[in-house]
């Protein structure tokens, strides 16, 4: 059996690792079918309630593999729309609809749809000595994966046609500081911090985990009186929860809550 993603389920979350180190985790359409694979399981099991997703060996992911299904040949170009449609944009999809948050542990260089997946995730840690490129232009492609969308957004338009434009890496420290990341930290402290991360969020209330992450996701694209009826729409949800019950009654106890409940469906 393939191995090129790992799942190793932790106490409450599970820890996604893409697994071919010598090729710095470029994916493939096998690869990528697996990997939809593990994201929809961890989905549908309920004592799932964080993800963390990472690299093996020295690299995040360098993207697709520039292999065969890349390749022109005989018969003519690659069909790259339906490439992109059917595996890496349906990744990117369901990172953002999960309902579990999600941690990104950038253990180094992030290249191309690998760079993608990891903005694509809700919180992104990164070794210092990782990097992020944008490395479509390079071979005559153009950003996937929701680069464009994600970058413009989160380091704004000037910086955004630059990296897309010219292709040239950004440094973890220089990502945090751009915003495009939430840290850096020291290589050594990644897997340790980016665990503990992710064990605290599997103790949070899950319901509300993934209220805020639809929130997020139609914050993009409403205008400010949506956005309030949303918010008001789900923190009547919320408030119908027993995480909310127990919530405040941990307040009013001063003692921590004990979340327990799994986001319904
Ligand atoms: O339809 C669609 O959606 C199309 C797909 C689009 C999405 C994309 O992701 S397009 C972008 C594809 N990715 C790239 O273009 C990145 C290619 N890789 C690089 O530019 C560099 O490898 C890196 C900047 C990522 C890292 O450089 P460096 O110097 O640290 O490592 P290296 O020596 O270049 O790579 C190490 C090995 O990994 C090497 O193998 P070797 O020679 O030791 O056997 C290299 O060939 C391999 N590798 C790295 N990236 C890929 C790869 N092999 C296949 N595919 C790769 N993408």
């Amino acid at each position: 059996m393939a191995d090129d993603i790992l799942v190793e389920p932790q106490d409450g979350w599970r820890k996604l690792t893409l697994n071919r180190p010598d090729k710095l985790n470029a994916v493939n359409e096998a690869m990528l079918t697996r990997l939809l694979h593990a994201l929809d399981a961890a989905e549908a099991d309920p004592s799932c309630r964080a993800l963390l997703l990472t690299g093996a060996g020295r690299g995040f992911c360098a993207g697709q593999e520039l292999g065969p299904s890349l390749t022109p040949g005989p018969n003519g170009p690659p069909d790259l729309e339906k490439l992109a449609g059917t595996y890496h944009h349906e990744v990117v999809r369901r990172l953002r609809a999960s309902r579990l948050p999600v941690v990104c542990a950038v253990n180094g260089v992030a290249a191309g749809a690998g760079a993608s997946f990891a903005l694509a995730s809700d919180i992104v840690l990164a070794a210092r000595s990782a990097k992020f490129v944008q490395a479509f232009v390079k071979i005559g492609l153009v950003p996937d994966s929701g680069a464009s969308f994600f970058l413009t957004r989160s380091v704004g338009e000037a910086r955004a046609r630059v990296l897309a434009l010219l292709g040239d890496a950004v440094t973890a420290d220089q990502a945090e500081q751009w915003g495009m990341i939430w840290k850096a930290v020291d290589d050594a402290t990644l897997m340790p911090d980016a665990t503990a991360l992710a064990a605290r969020l599997a103790q949070g209330p899950a319901e509300s985990h993934a209220m805020i992450k639809r929130m997020f996701a139609a914050a993009a694209t409403n205008d400010l009186s949506a956005q309030l009826d949303l918010e008001a729409a789900l923190q009547g949800q919320a408030g119908r929860t027993d995480d909310y019950a127990e919530g405040v009654r941990a307040f009013q106890e001063k003692r921590p809550p004990r979340f327990g409940q799994r986001a319904a469906t």
